[in-house]
């Protein structure tokens, strides 16, 4: 497998056009995937498990001629802790110290996250209550996609948060279960594992049937069928986002070992065809030796096929006039992940204002973030850093606003929501206020 790596020039005339052109990401719309979801969320919505079951069964390919109840589907909390205890003890172990530093993190995430009043001198009191969700959607793909890292990132966060209740749908196809999946699920402490996927799981914890109970939101990412259905119930529940393909921009001073380099962009670009991997970097001997290092490694990964494709059709070495435009072209990139691979990070990473995550430093490689640094995975991609956030304990809560107003702050409130009432036409909430104003509730 052959790769042609894509060298741009940020001097170059048509640098900013070539350099759109290789950011648009159009998520697929099909109009196919988009009737077949709005048949099968309708279907589900109708008949419930019924539904769930038969297409289950018939996506899935569900063996011995399929489950013949809901029972059938649901993986009880024996089979979880078979599934931990089955694992390699370094296996299980990497997974409880990832598990471990994870919830540290957001468990810091959420001290920060308290809720507050403040009194006024008439008494009134004014505040916001944070409180958690009471029960979410957790879906994990089951394809080539199924990370058991990933299982850890979207359940201990809402554990942390508070929910009582964390139910996880996870596709088993051909009936086949990933126990390392469900060893991470018994980590986590998920509180339910069905093993549904596709459409039909995301319209079954939207809606709930019979035997599982409607959430509150649905978190996790999926294929186009996942993506369309979270789209189509966003409302009825909430969801956290459409995840994009994965991404990573290096930049880097040139004073890293190349190899190093190499490895990083080739750790986002083996997750999928359409994953991004960009270099931007001032020094173009230092280009040269990352475009060696890439053609030397690229033959030894296992995932060489779906690499190669990946930073052919969207990646690119590019050569900045400094780090400071590098630092300017990453804010316009916005990237999911940007790794800041350079003798002194701090001073470049000043400068960023746009990126899901920041990897300080040659030692911070991304992949590091992907399993047991703490900070959550799950990130925006696809230039949306530019004004959303990565998952977080904040997407397992809520804010409710908390009014108590003092007899005194009714006087003087009263009048200011009467006038502003009064203007806007609306009667009956200009006398709600006065029928509080002593001496105005008898005037109609
Ligand atoms: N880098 C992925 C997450 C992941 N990596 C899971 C390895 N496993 C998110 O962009
Ligand atoms: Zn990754």
């Amino acid at each position: 497998m052959s790769i042609t790596i894509r060298k741009l020039d940020s001097t170059a005339a048509g640098f900013q056009q070539t350099l759109n052109t290789l950011l648009a990401f159009e998520a697929e719309t099909d109009d196919a995937i988009e009737s077949a979801v709005a048949k099968i969320l309708a279907d589900v919505k109708a008949r419930g498990d019924a539904a769930v079951l038969e297409y289950t069964n018939k996506f899935d390919r569900i063996p011995n001629g399929g489950a013949t109840s809901m029972a059938a589907l649901d993986v009880g909390q024996a089979e979880l802790d078979e599934a931990l205890a089955s694992l390699p003890e370094s296996q299980r172990a990497a997974l409880r110290t990832a598990a471990e530093r994870i919830r540290v993190f957001h468990e810091r995430q959420k001290q920060e996250l308290n809720g507050f009043t403040y009194t006024e001198p008439d008494g009134t009191v004014l505040g916001q209550r944070v409180t958690p969700l009471d029960r979410v959607g957790i879906y994990v793909p089951g394809g080539k996609a199924a990370y058991p890292s990933s299982v850890l990132m979207n359940a201990i966060p809402a554990q942390v948060a508070g929910v009582k209740e964390i139910v996880m749908v996870v596709p088993t196809p051909d009936g086949v279960k990933n126990r390392m999946v469900l060893a991470a699920a018994a980590i986590a402490g998920v509180t339910r594992v069905i093993t549904i996927g596709g459409a039909q799981a995301v319209g079954a914890l939207a809606y709930g049937t019979a035997t599982i109970p409607p959430v509150d939101k649905i978190v996790g990412p999926g294929n186009a069928y996942v993506a369309a259905a979270k789209r189509r119930v966003f409302g009825t529940v909430g969801i956290d986002m459409i995840a994009g393909p994965s991404e990573i921009l290096v930049l880097c001073d040139g004073t890293t070992d190349p190899d190093w380099v190499a490895m990083d962009l080739f750790s986002q670009a083996e997750h999928d065809e359409l994953a991004q991997a960009i270099l931007l970097c001032p020094d173009a001997g230092y280009i040269a030796q990352v475009e060696a290092s890439i053609h030397k490694l690229l033959p030894t990964m296992p995932r060489k096929d779906t690499i190669a494709t990946s930073m052919t059709d969207r990646g690119a070495l590019i050569k900045v006039r400094d780090m400071d435009e590098a630092c300017a072209i990453a804010n316009a990139i916005a990237a999911e992940h940007l790794e800041i691979s350079a003798e002194e990070p701090q001073q470049w990473a000043d400068k960023i204002r746009h990126a899901g995550a920041m990897f300080l430093g040659r030692f911070s490689s991304e992949s590091l973030g992907d399993y047991c640094c703490g900070p959550n995975h799950v990130l925006p991609t696809s230039r949306t850093a530019r004004f959303s956030s990565p998952l977080g304990v904040y997407d397992f809560q809520k804010r409710s606003s908390i009014l108590f107003v003092s007899q005194a702050g009714a006087q003087t409130l009263g009048k200011v929501a009467a006038e502003l009432a009064y203007g806007e036409g609306l009667q009956a909430h200009a006398r709600s206020a006065e029928l509080r104003i002593e001496g105005k509730s008898q005037e109609s």
